[in-house]
């Protein structure tokens, strides 16, 4: 068996090594890619993916730890990739608690990774997608993605995602016109993080007014959830908006296909009812019978005479 193909098997097998090799994959040789990614593809499509954006600082990776561990709970498995250079999950506030984090890095049903955003010929955000779909491939039921929230990049970045969580704290100078910029319409679930901080309240009070700004009718109206980060409160409730959202997804898209059929049918039966009216009318008028002589004396083809025909009526 070939490397590449080692790896494939030992993507799709859930292998985390290959994982990680097939992410490296990703972020250094784009061509080598291109094809690890034709071979995934098929597998791909299965998992939940979450998008996490917000200031530097705000408590995304705290958040996400304690998000693992929740879904952990409910039996689910789970892949991270950090996109964040200011604060990447191997020496940053992440590890804060080592020990903790150990246990999680033991576990076979999570995998943690921080993007490397140098030495990457393809683009930060071209590998992030390709190591999403490894991930999903591998087979990990939720799939989180941690950005921090300024550039256009990171923007088409967290696009990966279906649900795109906005976070935000308290404390971060001005942090609402932080999170104004690009992010705020793309949206569907805000999180107040360190609400164990006074001016959490105005903070989501901030966002409330922002949100009545925006009076188009919307079918989604994204929440406003606190959480602390720190000690897990409000993760539980986090992760049921989540699921809210997920559900709700699914509905728009079986409404969408709904209305996708219809019309179908729609144009089927209008088809249908305009023809048979038109020939009636045809052969009342024995207009219809008139031009089926001339077309058996070739004096007109049937195409033609039906244009001629049709423009009649239309005139
Ligand atoms: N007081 C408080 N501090 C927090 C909370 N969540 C995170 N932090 C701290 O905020 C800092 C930044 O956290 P981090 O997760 O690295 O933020 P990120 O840059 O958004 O990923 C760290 O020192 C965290 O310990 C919280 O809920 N309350
Ligand atoms: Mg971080």
């Amino acid at each position: 068996m070939s490397k590449i193909d080692e790896i494939i098997n030992g993507v799709l097998a859930g292998n985390r090594r290959k994982i990680a090799k097939a992410i490296t994959i990703a972020e250094s040789s784009p061509e080598e890619a291109k094809n690890l990614i034709a071979s995934i593809y098929p597998h791909t499509g299965k998992a939940q993916i979450i998008g996490l954006t917000g200031p530097g600082g705000a408590g995304k990776s705290t958040l996400i730890e304690k998000m693992v561990r929740e879904y952990r709970r409910r039996g689910k498995t789970v892949g991270v990739i950090a996109v964040d250079p200011t604060s990447p999950f191997t020496g940053g506030a992440f590890l804060g608690d080592r020990i903790r984090m150990q246990e999680l890095s033991t576990d076979e049903g999570v995998f943690i990774r921080s993007m490397a955003t140098r030495n990457n010929p393809g683009g930060i955000a071209k590998a992030t997608k390709d190591a999403v779909k490894i991930l999903d491939a591998a087979g990990k039921d939720v799939i989180i993605v941690e950005t921090v929230g300024a550039g256009q990049s990171e923007v088409e970045i967290i696009k990966v995602a279906q649900t795109i969580i906005v976070i935000h704290a308290p404390g971060l100078g001005d942090e609402i016109q932080a999170i104004k910029a690009g992010i705020m319409e793309i949206a569907d679930i805000f999180v107040v993080n360190k609400a164990d901080r006074e001016n959490a309240d105005k903070a989501v009070m901030d966002i409330q007014a922002m949100l009545q700004l925006d009076n188009k009718e919307k079918p989604w109206t994204p929440p406003i959830i606190k959480t602390v980060a720190l000690t897990g409160e409000g993760v539980p409730k986090l992760i049921e908006k989540i699921e809210e959202h997920w559900q709700f997804l699914k509905k728009e898209l079986l409404h969408k296909r709904s209305l996708e059929k219809a019309e179908a049918e729609l144009i089927e039966a209008i088809k249908e009812k305009v023809t048979s009216s038109i020939i009636e009318k045809l052969k009342r008028e024995k207009r219809f019978e008139k031009v089926l002589q001339q077309i058996v004396e070739r004096e007109i083809d049937p195409a033609s005479a039906a244009e001629k025909l049709l423009n009649q009526e239309l005139e």
